[in-house]
C-alpha cells in the first residue's frame, strides 16, 4: 500500500513538473490536434533557422520577432544542436489543405511543415505563442530562459474567409497603426483585412483621376463635443479634421498584409453612405448640393443624399474610382457598400425617373438593383469580384454577387439559396462598435454584444442546404465612436479572440472554459506588448 501511495506521489510531483514550470499552452485560436509531450525547446543564440530561399520572408518575419526581446540574431546555417526548421512538404498533405500545418517541437529540433507559404506562416504564429509571454516584449530581456514545450500539432482552419473590418471614414487611422492592426490579426490567424474606406464622414483614398475626393471629401468642419464627451480626446475640436492614404500608402499597406498572408477588401460605400464624395463632386447627387462632409454631431445613422442613378456621370466616377482601386489591390474581392440607402430623392428626381422609364423598374429598391448590377458589371471588367452588405438583395442581386450578411444572418441565407458565396457577419454576433462590458462605465456607444455572443457564433445556419457556399466570417469595427487608435484596439480585444477561434477551430474543440483561460493568457501577452484591451467583457451579463 505504502508504495502504491509512493508511486502515486511521484507521478503527481512528476506531472505536476511537466506542466506547472511551462504551464499548459495557452493557444488561440484552438489547433484541431494538440498533444502535449515531455521537455522543451530553449532558443538560444545557437539556435539555427532553416528555411528554403522560397520561405525566406517567413523566417526572417520570426527572426525579426524573436530578435527584439532576446537580443539573438538566429543563423541561418544548418546543422547546430538547436533548429528550427520551416519545410515545405514534398507530397501534399490532404488533410491540412491550403493553409494548415502540422508543428513538432523537440527538445532539439522545431519542425513546422505545410503545403503552402501561408500554413508555414501559421504555424510560426502558432511557435510564437508557446514562446513565453516575454517574447512580445519591445525591449531586450536579459536572462530569461526562452523554452518552448515539447508538442505536436496537426493544424488548418474551418473557414477560408477570417475577416476583421475597420472603418476608417468616421475617424481616420494612420498609416502606421493601421499595419499594426493588420500585424495583430494575423497573429491570431485571421486573413481578411476589410478596409471601409469612405463614408459620410470622410473619403481616404486617393483617386488620381478624380483629385477632389482627398483635397475635400478626406476633412470635415470641428466637432462639438457632444455624445462622446465623456471621452477626454473627444473635447471640442479646434481644427478641421480628417487625413487619407495615398496611393503609395495603400501600396506599402497592401504589402504589409500580404507578407503576412492577409488579403485586404477595399470597400467603396455607394450609392449611400457617399456624402464625403458629394462634397467633392455635388453633381452626382439628385440633388446638386452644395455638401459639406458630414461632421458627426448626431450619434449615427446615414445622410440622405446617395449617388444619382439616374445620371450617367455618377457610373463614370464609379467606373474611374473602381479601376484605381482593383489596380491597388491584388485581392479578388471589391466591396461596393450598399447599405442603407435613403431612397427618398430619387422619387423627385428627373434623371431617376427618366432611368425608371427607361428600364422598366418599378421600385427604388429596383433602381437600387440597376445601380448595383451596374457596379458589378464595372467590378468584372476590372478582373474582380464584386461583394456587397445585405441590401443589394432589395429589387434583385446582380448575378454573381457575394453577399455579406449583417442585418442578422436572412440575407445571407437568402442569397446562398440562390447559390451566391456569403460571408456571415449578424450584428448581433460581430459587430465590433457596440458595448461591451456595463454600459454605465463604458466609453459611449450603443445596443450590446457580450464576449459570450461573440463565442458562441455559428456561421453556419441549418436551414442553408451548401454549407460550402458560406466562406467563413467576420468581426466589424465602425468607428462613429472609436476616436483614436488605442479605442480601437479596447473595442477589437479579446472580442476578436473569439471570432478568430469561431473562424479557425473546429466547432468540437472550442470550449468557453478554456477559451477564458487561454484569453487570459493573452491578454498578459497583450500587458507585455503593450496593446490595449477590454477587461470590462467580464462586467457584462455573459
Ligand atoms: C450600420 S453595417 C452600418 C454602419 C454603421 C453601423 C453601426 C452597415 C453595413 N452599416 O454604417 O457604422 O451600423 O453599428
Amino acid at each position: 500500500r505504502y508504495l502504491r501511495i509512493a508511486i502515486f506521489t511521484l507521478c503527481m510531483l512528476f506531472s505536476i513538473n511537466i506542466f506547472a514550470v511551462e504551464g499548459v499552452p495557452a493557444l488561440i485560436p484552438q489547433p484541431v490536434k494538440f498533444q502535449r509531450l515531455p521537455g522543451s525547446f530553449k532558443i538560444s543564440k545557437t539556435t539555427k533557422l532553416i528555411a528554403a530561399p522560397a520561405n525566406k520572408e517567413i523566417a526572417e518575419l520570426f527572426a525579426a520577432m524573436i530578435k527584439v526581446p532576446t537580443g539573438f540574431t538566429l543563423s541561418h546555417a544548418s546543422g547546430g544542436v538547436s533548429t528550427i526548421q520551416l519545410a515545405m512538404n514534398k507530397a501534399y498533405n490532404k488533410q491540412i489543405g491550403e493553409e494548415g500545418y502540422t508543428l513538432d517541437v523537440k527538445p532539439a529540433k522545431i519542425t513546422i511543415q505545410a503545403n503552402k507559404p501561408a500554413g508555414l506562416f501559421y504555424g510560426m504564429q502558432t511557435l510564437m505563442q508557446l514562446l513565453p509571454k516575454e517574447i512580445e516584449s519591445a525591449e531586450i530581456i536579459k536572462n530569461k530562459v526562452w523554452s518552448i514545450p515539447c508538442v505536436k500539432i496537426t493544424d488548418y482552419p474551418r473557414f477560408g474567409w477570417r475577416g476583421l473590418m475597420l472603418d476608417v471614414s468616421r475617424h481616420y487611422f494612420p498609416k502606421e497603426v493601421v499595419k499594426k492592426y493588420i500585424n495583430q490579426l494575423a497573429k491570431y490567424k485571421m486573413n481578411v483585412f476589410h478596409w471601409h474606406l469612405t463614408d459620410d464622414q470622410g473619403w481616404r483614398i486617393e483617386i488620381k483621376s478624380l483629385p477632389q475626393l482627398i483635397e475635400v471629401g478626406a476633412w470635415r468642419a470641428p466637432r462639438m463635443g457632444l455624445w462622446w464627451k465623456r471621452d477626454p480626446q473627444g473635447a471640442n475640436e479646434v481644427a478641421d479634421y480628417g487625413g487619407y492614404y495615398t496611393q503609395e500608402d495603400v501600396k506599402e499597406i497592401v504589402k504589409y498584409a500580404q507578407q503576412r498572408f492577409v488579403t485586404i477588401l477595399p470597400e467603396i460605400d455607394v450609392p449611400g453612405h457617399s456624402l464625403a464624395a458629394l462634397a467633392a463632386y455635388p453633381n452626382l447627387s439628385c440633388t446638386g448640393g452644395p455638401f459639406k462632409v458630414n461632421v458627426g454631431n448626431t450619434f449615427y445613422g446615414v445622410d440622405d443624399n446617395a449617388l444619382c442613378p439616374g445620371n450617367e456621370e455618377s457610373f463614370v466616377f464609379m467606373e474611374k474610382v473602381l479601376g484605381e482601386v482593383a489596380a491597388l489591390f491584388p485581392g479578388q474581392y471589391i466591396h461596393i457598400g450598399g447599405d442603407e440607402c435613403f431612397k427618398g430623392f430619387w422619387k423627385d428626381c428627373k434623371k431617376c425617373k427618366k432611368r425608371m422609364k427607361d428600364e422598366n423598374l418599378k421600385t427604388p429598391e429596383e433602381l437600387q438593383s440597376y445601380f448595383i448590377r451596374r457596379m458589378e458589371n464595372i467590378v468584372k471588367s476590372k478582373g474582380k469580384k464584386m461583394m456587397g452588405w445585405d441590401e443589394i438583395l432589395e429589387g434583385g442581386l446582380a448575378p454573381e454577387a457575394t453577399v455579406m450578411s449583417w442585418r442578422g444572418m436572412k440575407g445571407g441565407i437568402e442569397a446562398a439559396k440562390m447559390n451566391h458565396h456569403v460571408i456571415m457577419t449578424p450584428a448581433d454576433n460581430c459587430y465590433l462598435d457596440l458595448y461591451q462590458g456595463d454600459p454605465a462605465a463604458e466609453p459611449p456607444t450603443y445596443s450590446m454584444l457580450t464576449l459570450s455572443s461573440c463565442y458562441n457564433f455559428e456561421p453556419i445556419p441549418a436551414e442553408i442546404p451548401d454549407p460550402s457556399l458560406i466562406l467563413g466570417g467576420q468581426g466589424n469595427l465602425w468607428t462613429e465612436s472609436v476616436p483614436n487608435y488605442r479605442h480601437v484596439e479596447y473595442m477589437t480585444w479579446p472580442r476578436a479572440f473569439a471570432l478568430a477561434e469561431v473562424f479557425w477551430s473546429q466547432k468540437e474543440n472550442k470550449g468557453w472554459d478554456s477559451f477564458i483561460s487561454r484569453m487570459e493568457h493573452n491578454l498578459e501577452r497583450y500587458d507585455v506588448a503593450n496593446i490595449n484591451y477590454a477587461r470590462s467583457v467580464y462586467d457584462a451579463t455573459i
